[in-house]
Parts: C-alpha cells; structure tokens; sequence
C-alpha cells in the first residue's frame, strides 16, 4: 500500500500473506492510510502480486532497547555505534543531514567509508519491500511484544524490514527515523548485533524522517537492489529479545 497527498508520501506498507487473508490485510492498510498522523491522502494505491518465486525464510534480528536521557544522548549513542560498526564519520554525519533534511519515500543507499550514494535514482531511494513473517512467527512476536508493552504494528512491521535490509548482500548497518511526527522511537540495526530501539531519537512534531542504508564501499548496488526490491524473504523464526541495556553494552558488541 501506497498512500499520498499531492504527491506527499503518507503513508507506505507492505505485507505477505496466503490468499485467503488478502481482503482483510488490503482493509487494514487502507484505514491505516486513511488515518495516519501525517495527514490524509488524496491517492492509496494497492497493488496486489502473487510471489514467482518462494520466499526465503530468514530469522528476525535480535532485539534491544537503549536506556536513554535526551535526544541528544540518542545521536550521541547512534554515532558512536555507527563508528563501531565501521562507518566513516563522513558517512554517519550524510546520513544525519539526509534523514533531517529530505523527505524521500524510500530508503538511501551509502557506502560505509567515502559515504557515496549508490541508489540509481537518490530522489526515490530504495526500498525494501516483498517481505513478510509467518502466522506461527508473529503469533509468537505479538506475545512478546506484548510482554515489552510495544505490540504495535510500526515496531512488528520495522522489525520485519530491518530482518531484511540486515540480510541483503555487503549491508553493513541501518539508521532508521519514522517519518511520523508522533512517534519518537527509531532504531539502529546491523546484522552483527542486531535491532535496536533508540526512544527520543525525533523530537516530537518533524515530519522528517527516513532510513539509510550502510553498504561495503565495493558492494554490488544492482545485486543489493534486487535483494532490497525484489527477492521475497518472510521471519519464520525470532532471535533473541534483551530488553533495556545500557548504552555502552550495545556499544561495546559493535566492535571496538
Ligand atoms: C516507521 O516505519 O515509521 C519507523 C518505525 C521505527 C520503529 C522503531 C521501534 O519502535 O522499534
Ligand atoms: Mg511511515
């Protein structure tokens, strides 16, 4: 589902489902479009595609939760773990003005050292799509979740994507920022650590927002992208769920 106004992203989701539950995901994307925070839309497009090929069946990343202050001790969290993780300061500090200044609907795509852009179109950015979790997977993940007080579809569904784009060839990390001016909470994610949840990293009321995604500076743009766009990849098991931890825990598993 794809939802504007005057050709302003609103709202975006993305599911895979047997075809029995169709009509009832297409009805929940549409009241979800139909009353989002960022405002309503003008346009909602559904497009609906039965899958070519078997999807692959991938874990969800494991899962933690920063004990935070401020919202500037969230970027001063973010930086450091990114620069753990192997980006440049170049590259995390084009990321900072990407997610603060532009409002694209997909993600970007940079390198990890010399922070280059590698998406071919840098006004739509990639995005990660065909992807989806198991009936018995997200029963299990809505107990958990409610267990953490944040059975919430945007944390589900970012969980679920960030499994992904962490899956997908010479991705090295994510940095994620909801678009939604409401909600604060956004997270960092790398295949070597995991998905963590970063509260207070927006302040409330900016409709700026966005993902970037970290790639091995001698990564193949074309292969990540169909990966990212095009392979079909569900959650059929869950990594762990840590709770709250320190900052500097979550630091110190990014390297050294
Ligand atoms: C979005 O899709 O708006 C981004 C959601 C980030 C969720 C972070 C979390 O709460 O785990
Ligand atoms: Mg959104």
């Amino acid at each position: 589902m794809r939802a504007e106004e005057a050709e302003r992203h609103i709202s975006g989701a993305e599911a895979i489902v047997p075809e029995e539950d169709i009509l009832e995901k297409a009805e929940a994307f549409i009241k979800r479009a139909l009353n989002h925070s960022r405002g309503r839309p003008d346009t909602i497009h559904i497009t609906i595609e039965e899958l070519k090929q078997p999807p692959l069946y991938i874990s969800s990343l494991p899962v933690y939760t920063i004990k935070l202050q401020s919202h500037a001790d969230a970027w001063n969290f973010i930086r450091k773990a990114l620069q753990r993780l192997g980006i440049s300061v170049d590259a995390v500090q084009k990321a900072e003005e990407i997610i603060h200044t532009e409002q694209m609907r997909g993600a970007s795509l940079m390198t990890a050292i010399n922070a280059r852009r590698v998406e071919p179109d840098t006004r739509r950015g990639v995005r990660a799509t065909r992807l989806g979790i198991t009936k018995e997977a997200e029963e299990r993940l809505n107990r958990i979740l409610d267990e953490m007080g944040v059975n919430i579809t945007v944390v589900k569904e970012a969980l679920i994507l960030a499994s992904k784009v962490a899956s997908a060839p010479s991705v090295i990390g994510e940095i994620c920022v909801s678009d939604d001016p409401y909600y604060t909470t956004g997270y960092l994610s790398s295949p070597k650590v995991g998905y963590i949840r970063v509260p207070m990293i927006k302040e409330e009321g900016s409709l700026k927002g966005g993902r970037v995604f970290f790639v091995d500076e001698d990564c193949n743009p074309k292969e990540i992208i169909e990966y990212l766009e095009r392979t079909p990849v569900m959650i059929n098991r869950l990594g762990e769920f840590h709770g709250e931890v320190e900052p500097e825990h979550v630091i110190a598993l990014c390297g050294c």
